[in-house]
């Protein structure tokens, strides 16, 4: 049985006009010595593609997401069939899962576990089939009514202990299934009024939980990275892990920085009031970058829409921070994106991805042009010269002293600089790669 009426997805080049071929992405094509499908490693997120039916606040679902079965285990079976379907059409890779998306929850977190055994070697049989692997696994600990308070922040000792069994049971599944990383994204993990809240036992605990789940998982052989998705808002008023940063903070102080990397969000940066990038290049220098969820968000809305990326200067500055770092090691590019609540067909799912994966290819191909192009790089490398020699030397390797710079600077060495920070320049040397008609 096929569910989408598409065969498999092409490369057709930026001239073509079939809405069912990409334009940029070419998987095979090498790129600075490494193909494309290496270093975008595309994954497809479970749950908004073959789950989320369109419901929102103010409306019942629009898509049919049953895939022609019955509710229960016949559904999550169809789904993975379906899932498989799309991702080899699309040359997917891989996919990313919550325990809740891939099984029926039944009427207690025994049966919940029952029914995800049942799923589980079908998801590997298709693993197998296909060669598409599995990025990452997670617990969804914020949907059930149990988790309203939060989950390893609740304060309900029971409940801390229940998202400690869904923790060790998605693990268990993301090691069997060869997973590269394991994603906490704290969903009710923060509060909404300190009169109620007890901030520094919730932390405590969230740490004491990631401990356990970092022991368990090396116990069992994870080798993978664990990753912290920040988030600044929603659900909660206030999330623990608002950005970057915050989530830095948290890892150094519970001593988790070893094990955890960051799995940076697009739509999640622009609500906690910083770009994509900033929060990459937070990741990138502080040696925690991990993945990434590909998506994006709408900046007059205030709230997590998370929207197929279409947009090429973020995911041309995207690409160019996970060069700066590297590329990926464990992570990818998740898209944690779903098609708007009126583009309800399963063509609108296929167009939306090939959208994502051609937006991403062309920010990498755009990136690696402003590399090799070098205006950019060499703009800052002027910019900062004076730490390479004389007193900025000293400044940079640590041998100098207050008392030496006051000297210095009271020697005269203390006119304003009346030299260009080049904004607009850089903006236009963007603009001149962006649109020079290569691809
Ligand atoms: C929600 C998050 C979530 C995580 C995984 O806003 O993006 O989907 O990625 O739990
Ligand atoms: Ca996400
Ligand atoms: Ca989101």
């Amino acid at each position: 049985m096929e569910y989408f009426r598409s065969g498999k997805i092409a490369y057709e080049g930026p001239s073509s006009v079939n809405p069912f071929a990409f334009k940029f992405y070419d998987a095979d094509r090498v790129i600075h010595g490494k193909k494309m499908s290496e270093q975008l490693r595309f994954a497809m997120s479970w749950w908004h593609t073959l789950c989320a039916d369109g419901t929102d606040m103010f409306g019942i679902g629009t898509m049919d997401k049953s895939f022609g079965a019955e509710d229960g285990i016949e559904r999550s079976i169809a789904r993975i069939e379906a899932g498989f379907e799309l991702m080899s059409k699309l040359g997917v890779e891989y996919f990313c899962f919550h325990d809740k998306d891939i099984a029926p929850e039944g009427k207690n977190l025994a049966e919940f576990s029952e029914n995800l055994d049942k799923v589980v070697p079908v998801i590997k049989a298709q693993m197998k089939k296909t060669g598409i692997k599995l990025l990452w696994g997670t617990a969804n600990l914020f949907n059930h009514p149990r988790y309203a308070y939060g989950a390893g922040t609740s304060c309900y000792a029971d409940i801390f202990a229940c998202a400690a069994a869904q923790i060790k049971k998605a693990l268990d599944i993301t090691i069997e299934l060869g997973g590269t990383g394991y994603v906490f994204w704290g969903g009710r993990e923060g509060y909404d009024t300190l009169l109620n809240t007890d901030m520094a036992l919730e932390q405590d605990n969230m740490a004491r939980l990631m401990h356990m789940a970092v022991d368990y998982g090396r116990a069992h052989g994870f080798t993978g990275d664990f990753y912290i998705e920040p988030k600044p808002k929603e659900p909660t008023k206030h999330q623990y892990d608002f950005d970057a940063s915050t989530v830095l903070a948290f890892l150094r102080k519970y001593g988790l920085e070893k094990d955890f990397k960051l799995n940076i969000e697009a739509n999640h940066a622009t609500l906690a009031g910083h770009t994509f990038n900033h929060e990459l290049c937070v990741a990138r220098t502080n040696n925690a970058f991990g993945s990434i969820d590909a998506n994006q968000g709408d900046l007059l809305l205030g709230w997590d829409t998370d929207e197929f990326p279409w947009n090429v200067y973020e995911s041309t500055l995207c690409m160019l921070e996970v060069i700066r770092a590297g590329g990926f090691v464990t992570g990818g590019l998740n898209f944690d994106a779903k098609s708007r609540r009126a583009s309800m067909n399963l063509d609108d799912i296929l167009i939306s991805y090939i959208t994502g994966m051609d937006t991403f290819a062309l920010g990498l191909i755009k990136a690696y042009e402003i590399i090799d192009d070098g205006r950019v790089d060499s703009f800052i490398a002027d910019r900062y010269a004076s730490y390479k020699e004389g007193i900025g030397k000293k400044i940079v390797d640590g041998t100098t002293s207050l008392e030496e710079l006051a000297a210095y600077a009271l020697a005269g060495n203390n006119e304003p600089k009346k030299v260009s920070g080049g904004q607009e320049y850089l903006e236009n040397v963007i603009n001149s790669i962006l649109f020079n008609g290569k691809a």
